[in-house]
């Protein structure tokens, strides 16, 4: 008897938790913008830049936009976009991105990404590890997520190294 309430509360406890680490793990929250799954390749140890991916939601009523990003890692970190030019795909920075409000903006591998340059610290930027990136909202306020390195992208979407 005293084995099987034990094991039920365990249970209970173990059901309890799950959500809540997943939530932490994956999304944050400010004011009314969510950040979810926050991740970056993995790349050679030479490579002189690095891309992080991320889908920004907005569920107020209002657009907001982020207005710029940093990164300890980093001595430099911008916004880019791919746009086809002259029948190529290239890159270029945008200043700022506009989250529309019940929408969301996804930074992907071939879509909008947080380019970030004159690397500082690159024993985090290996599979397992993870780095922090500050995002500036320009209504929302600054919110800081933990980049996952990844060797592939988590949900097996297209790929493409800078
Ligand atoms: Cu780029």
């Amino acid at each position: 008897m005293l084995k099987r309430i034990t094991l039920t509360k365990t249970f209970l406890l173990a059901l309890w938790l799950l959500p809540a680490c997943y939530v932490a793990a994956h999304e944050y929250v400010k004011d009314h913008l969510t950040v979810a799954q926050p991740w970056s390749m993995e790349l050679p140890p030479n490579a002189p830049t690095v891309a992080a991916y991320f889908v920004i939601g907005n569920q107020g009523t209002e657009p907001d936009r982020l207005t710029g990003v940093d990164s300890p890692v980093a001595g430099e970190a911008q916004l880019h976009e791919h746009v086809h030019k002259d029948g190529l795909m290239k890159m270029q920075q945008v200043q700022t991105v506009e989250i529309p409000p019940g929408g969301a903006v996804t930074f992907a591998p071939m879509a909008y990404h947080v380019m970030l340059l004159d690397l500082k610290d690159r024993s985090k930027l290996t599979e397992g590890q993870s780095f922090p990136l500050t995002l500036h909202f320009e209504k929302a306020g600054d919110l800081t997520v933990e980049i996952m390195v990844h060797k592939q992208a988590p949900d097996a979407a297209p790929a493409h190294a800078h």
